[in-house]
């Protein structure tokens, strides 16, 4: 999975961006304007963190997603190869927006998270217009020779995408089959991508509740309801804080803000929820880890994520909840109280399964 981060000048992308990898970037920032930092983040899992403890692997293994930060957003920006580049090739965006106050750093205007949602949304839908436009001049002459049915599904399909966006509706809100999906996909519009809200926050002594009402308060609740779309706060200045400590430490700051999670761990969450995206484990004394699918994804799937020859040779999956195996306290005493299952070619993965995957061959 890869994430864009975007957003407006100044509102924090790029602290974010070095809060999820923890990437020490130098000061000066990019020498190139357009030019992206690329990092890879773990994905905290306290069950995984479990599993560990019960097997003591000799290695414990997190998923990962990636980020991109790219430079701020502008009409000008998007027309720039490299940056266009950058951006089309995530599968979603997280947009930050300003909400924290400090005079010192500049911002256009008050600070007015709608207002920035609508502006960055209208400049990805610009892009995407420009595309389809010229698109629709090559396929119209192309009709003109020959008519063939998947051009004119593209047409048709190019012309509804156009109509959408002139009424300044983003393509992730518009209604398409898997064959509309496949059929328009090379062309990686950036209005289609799904996309979470990421509001920036500023520090107070409430801030659990703070973080909890941002999305209201912003009013993004809308925003945040529409198709493959998504709202959430943190504290950009409370993260960057966490990042530097360790794990008792951080607990304890945690707490003292009334807070459970960092947003580190929850954005990741979100972002898994957005793409429809779970998590499964695979646990042994060589390795404990997690490996992550799309949702729905049945045994061989999943199979098929460790190695694709266990896809092709699957024959059945021992399965357990990963909190009934540590529960159990063993495979042998869960299998005993029956918490572990045998599962076949139908069976639809589970987020938190523990899978082990029985193969011929
Ligand atoms: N007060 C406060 N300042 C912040 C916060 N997050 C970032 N900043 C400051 O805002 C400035 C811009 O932060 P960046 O993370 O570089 O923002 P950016 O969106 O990457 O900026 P550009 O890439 O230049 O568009 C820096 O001086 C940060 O220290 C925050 O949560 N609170
Ligand atoms: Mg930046």
């Amino acid at each position: 999975m890869k994430n864009g981060i975007i957003g407006l000048p100044q509102v924090g992308k790029t602290s974010l961006f070095k809060i999820l990898t923890r990437a020490r970037l130098e000061e000066h920032g990019f020498s190139n304007p357009r030019e992206a930092h690329i990092g890879v983040a773990r994905v905290p899992d306290q069950r995984l963190d479990k599993l560990s403890a019960l097997y003591s692997p000799k290695k414990t293994t997190y998923a990962s997603v990636e980020f991109v930060d790219v430079a701020a957003i502008g009409q000008e920006a998007l027309k720039e190869a490299t940056f266009l580049t950058n951006l089309r090739n995530v599968d979603a965006l997280i947009h930050v927006l300003r909400a924290f106050a400090d005079e010192a750093i500049p911002h256009v205007g008050p600070i007015d998270p709608l207002r920035d949602v609508k502006n960055v949304e209208f400049d990805l839908m610009v892009s995407d217009l420009g595309q389809i436009e010229k698109r629709l001049e090559r396929v119209e002459k192309d009709l003109k020779k020959a008519r063939t049915g998947e051009l004119e599904r593209e047409h048709a399909l190019l012309l509804r995408s156009k109509a959408a966006l002139e009424k300044e509706q983003p393509l992730r809100e518009l209604e398409m089959t898997p064959e509309d999906k496949k059929l328009i996909k090379g062309f990686m519009f950036l209005s289609q991508k799904p996309i979470l809200y990421v509001l920036n926050i500023g520090e107070s002594a409430t801030l659990g509740a703070d973080l909890e009402s941002a999305v209201s308060r912003f009013k993004l609740d809308d925003a945040a309801q529409r198709p493959n779309s998504a709202a959430m706060a943190i504290c950009g200045k409370v993260e960057a804080e966490l990042a530097e400590m360790d794990d008792a430490e951080a607990a304890d700051f945690l707490e003292s803000y009334g807070l459970h999670e960092s947003g580190l761990v929850r954005l990741i969450r979100k972002s898994y929820e957005l793409l429809g995206l779970i998590s499964f484990f695979t646990a042994g004394e060589d390795e404990c880890r997690a490996w992550t699918v799309p949702a729905g994804a049945k045994a061989p799937q999943a199979a098929g994520a460790i190695h694709t020859d266990l896809e092709h040779h699957f024959i059945r999956a021992e399965t357990i909840r990963w909190d009934n195996l540590l529960e159990a306290g063993s495979e042998a005493a869960a299998r005993a109280k029956g918490t572990l299952r045998l599962e076949g070619k139908e069976y639809v993965v589970q987020d938190g399964d523990v899978l082990h995957i029985r193969h011929s061959g």
